[in-house]
């Protein structure tokens, strides 16, 4: 199939960024050609301070005088300027489906919380709320391959990068919500598998992640320096 070309469009991007992959999972799934620029958030450079206004990845650049910045503007961008959508047509299930999004950022924010946390208690504190998050989930998942049914939307591309989470932190920690919440392990897997999903990240991605949540000398952190000590 032939990929859309843009001229121009420029993906300002981190390596580990969730909000940066529901970008670049929408731009493949468009067939939207584009070229990524990775940063350093903890020294960011002069003109990505100067053109982002919030300071935040994702930041797209749609020519040199016009960037769009918060991920869930972007995504919606691609899509508008894309021949199919990735959103119902239907206002009611496009409005349910984009309060879903949302819950994923607030998903996100909860993993944010729990790899941050420096006691055992703060990081019980954060699994609770996110446990609290699948249940919630997964009473809402009707068993379906995606999120609404057979087609992918852009709620999967939301969901996608809080499940990959997992994949590091799984080896180092008890999640006992991912297989207890059996609509989501099962979406879960489908996602992994698809190919826009896949190649959001580097190949190296789980060790990267692992390496950044050692250096945030968390409760988290411990555990996956824990686990890679007794692997060596
Ligand atoms: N609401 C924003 C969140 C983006 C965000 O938090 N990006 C993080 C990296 S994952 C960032 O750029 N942090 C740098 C900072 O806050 O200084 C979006 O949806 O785009």
């Amino acid at each position: 199939m032939p990929t859309k070309n843009i001229a121009q469009i420029t993906l300002i991007s981190h390596y580990l960024c969730p909000y940066v992959q529901r970008a670049i999972i929408a731009l493949t799934e468009q067939r939207i050609e584009f070229k990524r620029i990775d940063i350093d958030l903890a020294n960011k450079p002069d003109w990505f301070k100067r053109l982002s206004p919030l300071g935040k990845v994702p930041a797209l650049l749609i020519d040199e005088q016009t960037v769009l910045f918060e991920s869930n503007a972007i995504v919606e961008y691609i899509n508008d300027i894309s021949g199919s959508s990735l959103l119902a047509t239907d206002p009611l299930t496009r409005a349910k489906e984009r309060a879903w999004i949302e819950f994923a950022s607030a998903t996100l924010n909860n993993i944010g919380q729990l790899y941050n946390a420096k006691t055992e208690a703060q990081y019980l504190n954060a699994l609770s709320m996110l446990e609290s998050k699948w249940c919630t989930l997964e009473k809402n998942l009707s068993g379906s391959t995606f999120f609404n049914g057979e087609h992918f939307s852009l709620v999967d591309a939301a969901f996608a990068p809080v499940f990959r989470y997992f994949d590091a932190f799984e080896k180092f920690a008890e999640f006992k919500f991912l297989s207890l919440c059996t609509h989501a392990a099962s979406w879960r897997k489908t996602l992994a598998l698809r190919p826009s999903v896949k190649t959001a990240v580097a190949e190296d991605y789980i060790p990267l992640l692992t390496a950044f949540v050692i250096q945030r000398n968390s409760y988290l952190g411990s555990l996956a320096n824990n686990y890679l000590h007794k692997r060596r």
